[in-house]
């Protein structure tokens, strides 16, 4: 497989992410500590990618304004090359409160900007162009104003016919639409996995998992929180189990999963290697105040303590 991963963001974002003391509804609330990182799904996937050490990767979809100039230089700051197309308006903020007196987070999404035909022109002859380079195209987030739910599928197809394969990351219509074009890794969790399975009746994790494998999607994982992960991966079930640990900030540890499997399917690793690499990446995320960010000593340390078995009934 070429080495070159890249991202899709098509919806990118700033995630601030504010520390208060409290948050009270309908009050005047100071924030003790703001961090603000480029983000929206596929960015942080680039990121965690890069700080786990993967040599070449891309990151493309659409920023703009001032927004997205951030995130363009955040992203280069890093490593990543920034193949993002610019549309009109700004690219979104995307806000996490963390309430430290119990530690709960409340999220407010903007919705980002509509984009225009002429821009999603642009982007289809990028993401060609990247498709042709790269060994793995991952497409993670929601879908901006203006645009089709069925666009995945279309540009899971121009991905691929450019050469690369393709992992999707997505929930409700537009992952439905884009299973259609059967990418080779989906990551939905237990709410999102309903919708896949229609007419199987109530939902058993197990036959889910095994249906939507032979549906022609070889990796489903099914994350479940703090209990880890259920996998199906090349027709095989299997068990993720993580370490309890004291999360910071889980915003992003879904894509860092992400980045963390992308890392050992790039390497052609075993099954239950990917998994152990994934889940760390996942756990190191929640150690960090930061969203989408692992501390290499953090995923080192949680990798120890991961366990991957077998799944059979
Ligand atoms: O996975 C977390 C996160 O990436 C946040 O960083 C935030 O930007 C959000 O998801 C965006 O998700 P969406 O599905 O709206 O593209």
């Amino acid at each position: 497989m070429k080495t070159k991963i890249t991202t899709v963001t098509l919806n990118a974002a700033i995630d601030k992410t504010y520390y208060l003391p409290a948050l009270a509804k309908g009050k005047v609330v100071r924030a003790e500590q703001v961090l603000s990182m480029a983000g929206g799904k596929g960015v942080n996937v680039a990121r965690v990618l890069r700080q786990l050490g993967h040599p070449e990767v891309a990151a493309t979809g659409f920023a703009s304004g001032y927004n997205g100039q951030f995130i363009i230089d955040q992203v280069k700051e890093i490593g990543i090359e920034s193949e993002f197309v610019g549309a009109s308006g700004e690219s979104r903020l995307c806000l996490n409160f963390i309430d430290r007196s119990d530690g709960s987070s409340t999220e407010v999404l903007e919705p980002g900007p509509e984009i225009l035909t002429e821009h999603l022109d642009n982007f289809k002859r990028k993401l060609r162009h990247l498709g042709e380079e790269s060994g793995l195209v991952i497409f993670s987030g929601s879908i901006p104003k203006g645009l089709s739910s069925g666009l995945y599928a279309e540009l899971i197809e121009i991905a691929r016919s450019a050469g690369a394969e393709i992992f999707l990351d997505a929930s409700g219509e537009p992952l439905v639409h884009g299973l259609a074009a059967k990418p080779s890794f989906i990551k939905p969790n237990v709410d999102e996995i309903v919708p896949l399975l229609a007419g199987m009746g109530e939902l058993d994790l197990y036959d889910g998992v095994c249906s939507l494998m032979e549906k022609g999607i070889p990796n489903v994982i099914v994350t479940l929180g703090g209990e880890g992960a259920v996998a199906g991966i090349e027709g095989k079930l299997y068990r993720v189990q993580i370490p309890k640990i004291k999360p910071i900030n889980t915003v992003g540890s879904g894509d860092a999963f992400v980045a963390g499997f992308a890392y050992g399917y790039a390497r052609d690793w075993p099954a239950a290697d990917r998994l152990r690499y994934a889940a760390a990446a996942g756990c190191a995320n929640a150690l960090s105040p930061a969203a989408g960010d692992v501390r290499r000593s953090d995923h080192e340390e949680i990798l120890r303590h991961v366990r991957v078995e077998e799944w059979s009934r």
